[in-house]
């Protein structure tokens, strides 16, 4: 058995999905199950797409049930890892509502099957995959305003920005200089730059020079500019860096990293106990380039941030080389802007770094004020604004709380800072509370990204699902757990790495679209106005309206080798009535949300008759909305 022991613990409790240790604490309280408030379904079925896991023994937690036809009261935004996607869930009931593309080409929303995000993709490195790890949302005054999702492709070094009113991918910056992007953040507290990581070392520029030298090799900070998604400058830095925050003030940016023996095998990369976590004065660098303190590398201004570099060496350095133990993992602000936690992976410690002392500080081990051990693995870390953190432990499989204050204070006694630990299955890395990662942390539920599911769920093949765990974090209890409460469970595909909560009245996405926003770029197709237009013995364009249970043209003749434009546009006016537009044997398909336009172009290269339909249940006609393609032979 792979799952070790926990296997006969979820043997002997098959339907509770309880611990061991949570079984034995429930004591009698198992007995009369039937009645523990809020639990409204025992039988596993809460309608959500997971299993329900009865709270434990205490009857204060909110139902996370959402009864049929009511919302949700957050939207959760998860990364989809190397699905290359966003996945939209609503909490507490942790459904799935839906999935934005973003890295990956997709049918079902003809994402990467219209002109538009088939060229933006193909200019972002015509690459049909990526790795989606860290969502962040854009604030202002350090609440999250709704506007755009950011996220970072671990895979091919690249950031996309998701247009919030549409729920859609909207751009895609192939960076130059990195490889791979792994931190990825907005600026606190109003979004003035969009930041990334790379993390794999690499020669500067990457072209075949320095292949054997890996003390040549670079990991870069970049900057972005989140309007134009233009990549404003980088930073060289020693070590590979790995992830991101901001503090609250829009100075510091704050990166863990690893590997500052800058070795290629993992022997090399791992010798040293120390790593040196590194805070980015924003200001500091964007004054250096302004005047003119950089070498550009493909256009690229690149600052010299490096331990040796003469902008480090002054009163102000630009960079500040923070030592930690050795290779550590998060880092994460929390909500007052006061402290970032570096967790130890390595070290079963979290470092805590006073953001006030990275400026101040002469030497900058100083700005670590505390150091608690937590437990084995520590990876992520968030917060429920009443000053606590909840740090995952992914060797442990546990989630520790703990009270950053009293960290702080008794630098000599973890225990004291501890106030409990929750069993969770199995592996966690990222840990999110909501809200978390701005100024205003709502405090009551939390959700742990497990790894592994094991024996959790029925068994598909090999490949298992995740588990993402929900777990409310309202009650402050002097209880083995501290208060958390395992409220349920949930399987995701691969591989989601981090999510991101937001309260749903900070999000207005359209319901239609709105034609202004795309004027100009595409024609708005009236139904008056659908009709085929030869440019040359080649290339025909084609313009039809879309309806209810027809398109503006019941059929349209091209020759055999032309290049067909076909523009459509969705005439409806009523919210969430889609129609497709699909064109068999030729590989085109067309998502039209109603007052959208979309274009595609292809060759008619086969002569022959080809029915186009619809591919969204639209009506009681569906089946009979058509057109005919008809290709001529030449
Ligand atoms: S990383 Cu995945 S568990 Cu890419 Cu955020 Cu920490
Ligand atoms: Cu339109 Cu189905």
């Amino acid at each position: 058995e792979t799952a070790g022991e926990e296997t006969d613990v979820s043997l002997e409790l098959p339907t509770l999905g309880l611990s061991r240790r949570d079984f034995m604490k429930a004591g009698a309280a198992v007995g009369a199950m039937g009645s523990i408030a809020g639990c409204t379904s025992l039988a596993g079925n809460d309608g959500a797409g997971g299993t329900t896991t009865p709270h434990s023994n205490s009857g204060d937690v909110p139902d996370h049930f959402v009864p049929p036809g009511e919302h949700d009261e957050y939207y959760g935004f998860w990364s989809g890892g190397h699905s290359g996607d966003i996945r939209i869930y609503g909490l507490p009931s942790m459904r799935e509502l839906t999935r934005i593309p973003v890295f990956n080409p997709e049918q079902a929303k003809g994402y990467g099957f219209d002109n538009q995000t088939t060229e933006m993709l193909e200019s972002a490195g015509d690459y049909t995959w990526g790795d989606s790890h860290h969502p962040s949302l854009s604030e202002t005054d350090g609440k999250y305003d709704g506007k755009y999702l950011f996220v970072n492709d671990k895979a091919h070094g690249r950031v996309a920005r998701v247009n919030l009113k549409y729920f859609e991918t909207d751009a895609i910056t192939n960076i130059p200089n990195v490889q791979s992007v792994h931190g990825c953040c907005i600026q606190s507290p109003d979004t003035e730059y969009v930041f990334a990581n790379s993390e794999f070392r690499t020669p500067l520029p990457n072209d075949g020079r320095d292949i054997n030298n890996p003390d040549k090799y670079v990991s870069l900070f970049t900057a972005l500019d989140p309007d134009s998604m233009e990549v404003l400058w980088q930073v060289e830095v020693d070590g590979n860096l790995d992830i991101l925050d901001t503090d609250k003030d829009g100075r510091w940016a704050i990166s863990s990293a690893y590997n500052d023996e800058e070795g290629v095998e993992i022997e090399e990369m791992t010798k040293n106990d120390r790593d040196f976590v590194k805070a980015f004065d924003v200001p500091a660098i964007q004054k250096a380039v302004d005047a003119g303190n950089y070498k550009k590398v493909n256009g690229i201004p690149v600052v010299d941030g490096t331990k040796e570099s003469s902008l480090n060496k002054g009163d102000n350095p630009i960079v500040r080389y923070v030592p930690t133990p050795k290779s550590p993992h998060c880092v994460e602000v929390e909500p007052n802007g006061k402290y970032a936690m570096v967790a130890g992976k390595l070290s079963p410690t979290v470092s805590i770094i006073d953001i006030e002392k990275l400026g101040t500080a002469s030497d900058p081990k100083d700005t670590i004020v505390g150091q608690p051990k937590l437990g084995l693995g520590p990876l992520h870390t968030t917060y429920d604004g009443r000053g606590h953190a909840y740090t995952s432990l992914f060797i442990d499989s546990q989630v520790v709380k703990w009270d950053i204050e009293t960290a702080i204070n008794s630098p000599k006694k973890s225990e004291d800072a501890i106030l409990g630990k929750i069993d969770v299955h199995y592996n966690p890395g990222h840990i999110q509370a909501i809200q978390a990662m701005s100024t205003e942390p709502t405090g009551d539920w939390l959700v742990v990204l497990n790894k592994l599911s094991k024996d959790r769920f029925l068994p598909v093949g090999p490949i298992y699902p995740d588990n993402d765990q929900l777990i409310y974090i309202g009650n402050d209890k002097d209880d083995e757990t501290g208060g958390m409460e395992l409220v349920s469970d949930h399987p995701v595909y691969p591989e989601p790495h981090d999510a991101i909560f937001a309260a749903k009245d900070k999000i207005q996405p359209a319901k239609t679209w709105d034609a202004a926003d795309y004027e100009g770029e595409k024609e708005y197709v009236k139904e008056s106005n659908s009709r085929v237009e030869r440019i040359d013995e080649e290339t025909v364009e084609v313009y039809t309206s879309v309806k209810r249970s027809e398109y503006g043209l019941r059929d349209f003749t091209v020759k055999e080798g032309d290049e067909v434009t076909l523009t459509a546009t969705n005439i409806e006016g009523s919210q969430d009535i889609v129609h497709g537009l699909a064109i068999p044997e030729h590989n085109v398909h067309l998502a039209l949300a109603p007052q959208d336009t979309r274009e595609a172009t292809f060759t008619a290269d086969k002569p022959g008759v080809y029915w186009i339909y619809c591919t969204y249940f639209c009506s009681a006609l569906h089946l009979e909305m058509r057109s005919r393609m008809i290709v001529e032979p030449r």
